[in-house]
């Protein structure tokens, strides 16, 4: 049988935990930074690679910030699914509401992941209730089994690369 792929794209405010999650399901992942607006900014991006299977997981890390939308749009071209990352030790502001509004408007197949759930200060209940209608799930980015599993369980839903319906844009 022929391997199955699947592009993942990982959402998350600066600081959630992207990259940790991104390198410990591959601890080979890439990550690339470049200098913009003449090397006042950088735009950080995130490569990992996961086999689960006969499935090969493609994973992307977009950049965080508000200001690398752009970024996130082409980072996000064809995905067949997305992780949002959710910090539980910081409050569900407006920019992580964005993101999963975004995700959601275009009908990408989505899951929460609570990351930080067991911090201290963390507060995974306020975030689990904030996406109730979601998939939503405790995963912590330093866990490789936990996070393995939760993206086997994610990706079991999901349609393999190619098979998707195309969402035109606009
Ligand atoms: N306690 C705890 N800290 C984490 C966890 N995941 C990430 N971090 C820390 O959070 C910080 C930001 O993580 P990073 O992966 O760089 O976030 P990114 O900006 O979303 O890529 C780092 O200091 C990580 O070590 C986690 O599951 N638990
Ligand atoms: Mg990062």
């Amino acid at each position: 049988m022929a391997e199955e792929k699947y592009k993942i794209v990982v959402f998350g405010a600066f600081g959630a935990g992207k990259s940790t999650l991104i390198q410990t399901l591959d601890p080979q992942a890439q990550h690339i930074e470049a200098d913009c607006a003449g090397g006042t900014t950088t735009v950080a991006l995130d490569y990992g690679r996961v086999q689960l299977g006969d499935k090969r997981v493609y994973l992307y890390g977009t950049p965080g910030q508000e200001r690398f939308e752009f970024a996130r749009g082409i980072i996000g071209k064809g995905m067949d699914g997305a992780i949002l990352l959710v910090d539980a030790t910081a409050p569900v502001d407006e920019f992580v509401c964005h993101l999963h509004d975004a995700i959601a408007l275009e009908k990408i197949p989505f899951i929460v992941f609570v990351n930080k759930y067991d911090a201290v200060g963390a507060q995974p209940g306020a975030v689990r209730e904030r996406f109730s209608g979601a998939a939503v799930k405790d995963v912590s980015s330093l866990d490789r089994k936990g996070a393995r599993d939760a993206l086997g369980v994610f990706i079991g839903t999901l349609r393999p690369h190619g098979t998707g319906i195309a969402i035109p844009p606009g």
